[in-house]
């Protein structure tokens, strides 16, 4: 798809003789793209006939790297109460993409829609985001934002070197956004997830886990099912009140040991890799910013809180300076503001 979407671009220059339709091409490109290589540059009216042509490749070069941009149109499986599916969710619309450049199908996590064979034949992992193109599967949300990213309108900054590392450091399990949210650390705390969205959560999972796994669709993930079942079955009985005491009080010291992991990762460690002001990635958000703001925005969303200052709470001391400023950098996005208008997830 690629090789004749960049064919038929060469097409169009091929049939345009004149410095001034090309100047004019290189305006459309730049609308589409968001790219601009320098009108200032070349000057081909003013170039010998022997140097337009290699002026004019230049040129090709450059507007079919900048152009070429898929057929296929890509495929965002997201949820909106999924902290990963956040990430694409608000990079591409920093990105520039355009309301129809890419199909959003939600896959609802709260009824274990993830868990379908058809679903794990694109994605084995289960997991969200996902991101297709055509016959080609980004299965993590680090895979799909490097994609959107590669073929954004929009340019933005990629992750490299140590913003690389803070990428993989708050994916690691010891901080799992996700696990923040299905912790607790007390009876009142249990009741009071389960009261809300967990009991739902971990129940609809088991139901579609099991209605799954017993057909023959199923077959071939059978070890992944088997695993599941056993892994969400266990919290489930913790929730539904279900599991022997040492198992729950178990879940409560694994639970307390996450929130010092997360209390001594915001204290200690985030401010060193945030700025004073804006984003890591300077005055605009970059790849390092879309993974690292909705991290932020699931730990506070699930303390109940509404805004950063109220995670003193848990941090037994003033939040940092800095993790202060750049919630603030964000929440002041249009981005951000979309993708959260109905609530921090
Ligand atoms: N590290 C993985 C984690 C993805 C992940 O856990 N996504 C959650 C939603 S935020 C999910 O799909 N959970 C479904 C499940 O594990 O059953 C990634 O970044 O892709």
């Amino acid at each position: 798809m690629h090789a004749s979407h960049q064919m038929s671009t060469l097409a169009v220059i091929d049939s345009l003789t004149t410095p001034c339709a090309l100047t004019w091409l290189l305006q459309t490109a730049e609308m589409l793209t968001g790219f601009c290589p320098s009108l200032d540059g070349p000057h081909l009216a003013n170039q010998p006939q022997s140097r337009q042509s290699t002026v004019f490749t230049n040129y090709y070069e450059s507007i079919q790297a900048h152009t070429a941009l898929p057929m296929t149109k890509p495929v965002l499986y997201t949820f909106g109460a999924s902290v990963w599916s956040a990430v694409p969710e608000v990079a591409f619309r920093e990105l520039g993409y355009g309301p129809n450049d890419i199909e959003l199908k939600t896959i609802n996590l709260l009824q274990g829609e993830n868990f379908s064979p058809a679903f794990l034949k694109i994605n084995p992992k289960a997991t969200l985001p996902t991101l297709t193109v055509g016959d080609k599967a980004y299965t993590s949300t680090e895979e799909v934002v490097d994609y959107l990213i590669d073929n954004a309108p929009k340019p933005v900054k990629k992750a490299t070197g140590s913003e690389k590392d803070i990428i993989a450091r708050i994916h690691q399990d010891d901080i799992d956004p996700n696990f923040a949210l299905l912790l607790s650390r007390s009876d009142e705390e249990k009741k009071a997830r389960a009261d809300g969205i967990v009991l739902a959560f971990l129940s609809g999972r088991q139901n579609a886990l099991e209605k799954h796994a017993v057909t023959p669709e199923a077959a071939e993930f059978s070890d992944f099912y088997k695993a599941k079942i056993e892994g969400n079955g266990g919290l489930l009985s913790v929730y539904a009140d279900k599991a022997p005491e040492d198992a729950k009080q178990k879940f409560y010291e694994t639970s307390k040991q996450h929130w010092e992991n997360l209390r001594d990762f915001i204290l200690n460690v985030l401010p060193g890799y945030l700025p004073n002001s804006g984003f890591v990635a300077g005055a605009a958000p970059g790849e390092v910013d879309f993974h690292l703001g909705a991290w932020l925005t699931r730990i506070i969303a699930t303390t109940g809180a509404k805004d950063v200052s109220e995670l003193a709470a848990e941090l037994k001391q003033p939040v940092p300076t800095k993790v202060a400023s750049y919630w603030k950098a964000w929440s002041d996005r249009d981005s951000w503001k979309t993708v959260y208008a109905e609530g921090l997830h």
